[in-house]
């Protein structure tokens, strides 16, 4: 099989494998492009929670983007997990330097069991400058609540978020809607003038852990192919649906869903 694309993953290590750069990397090789990453933070954790976090300093998760960037350049980046506000602002630097154009953002704030995964200060340096340096940034209900601190009861209210952030500077954004209580998932990408809304059944499961990982690594592997941020984001939300409805039901918590169920969706979107 010949690899379509290069992809870096810049995010945390989830020891349980469901979420984080291990969902990243599971998730670029089983759509068929090539995983790099460089590594923000070592977490220890099962299906029922996290245990603990241990940040990688900054110095080194420098060295991880630029030198190996420089000599495998990525055809786009998806960032995770950043933990705290020095390792934004290095991010922000190597991003700068190594000038790769596609960039996709999973603003990560809490893990399914509820653990922060970033501490307060950092949410503010994502909020005032990340937020503009990246291509697409794909935050979940709570999490887009955060960045525009309103409350996100309905899909009017996710369209209004969008738009909010379009004008703190962001260039494109995905609503995922899938907190909200309804039986169809509205999934909403907003771009400077245009709104796709993505309408799918909503699985009713308790294996949906490292489902936000999953979906922006895919989006950033389809993007990093040649496919607009449009589609990208369509066949990734299809993926990441069939990888939740076919789940392996691993865990006492909320297990992972099923990266290797890629085989029918590549066919179709070929
Ligand atoms: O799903 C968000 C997430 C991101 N990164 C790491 C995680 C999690 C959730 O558990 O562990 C490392």
């Amino acid at each position: 099989m010949r690899i379509k694309s290069k992809v870096l993953i810049i995010a945390g290590s989830d020891s349980s494998g469901g979420a984080g750069i291990q969902a990243d990397i599971k998730t670029v090789t089983s759509l068929g492009s090539y995983a790099m990453t460089a590594i923000t933070a070592v977490t220890s954790q099962n299906s029922t929670g996290v245990k603990s976090i241990f940040p990688v300093s900054p110095s080194e998760i420098t060295k991880q983007i630029e030198f190996t960037s420089k000599d495998i350049r990525p055809d786009a980046i998806k960032i995770g997990m950043l933990s705290n506000a020095k390792v934004i602002n290095t991010i922000l630097r190597s991003l700068k330097k190594i000038k790769v154009k596609k960039i996709i953002l999973d603003p990560v704030m809490v893990a399914k069991g509820g653990a922060r995964l970033i501490d307060k200060k950092s949410i503010k340096v994502l909020k005032n400058k990340l937020i503009k340096e990246v291509t697409l940034i794909t935050p979940n209900i709570p999490e887009a609540q955060i960045l525009i601190n309103q409350k996100i009861n309905s899909k009017n209210d996710m369209i209004k978020a969008g738009k909010k952030l379009i004008k703190k500077g962001a260039k494109n954004v995905l609503i995922k809607g899938g907190h909200l209580k309804l039986e169809t998932a509205y999934d909403i990408l907003l771009q400077k003038n245009k709104i796709f809304i993505f309408k799918n059944r909503k699985i009713k499961s308790k294996y949906t852990h490292g489902t936000g990982c999953t979906l922006s690594s895919a989006i950033a592997t389809y993007y990093s192919c040649g496919k607009s941020l449009k589609k990208s984001c369509e066949i990734a939300i299809k993926y990441v649906n069939q990888a939740i409805a076919n789940a392996p039901k691993y865990g006492k918590g909320h297990g992972p869903i099923n990266h290797l169920n890629s085989f029918n969706i590549n066919k179709k979107f070929k």
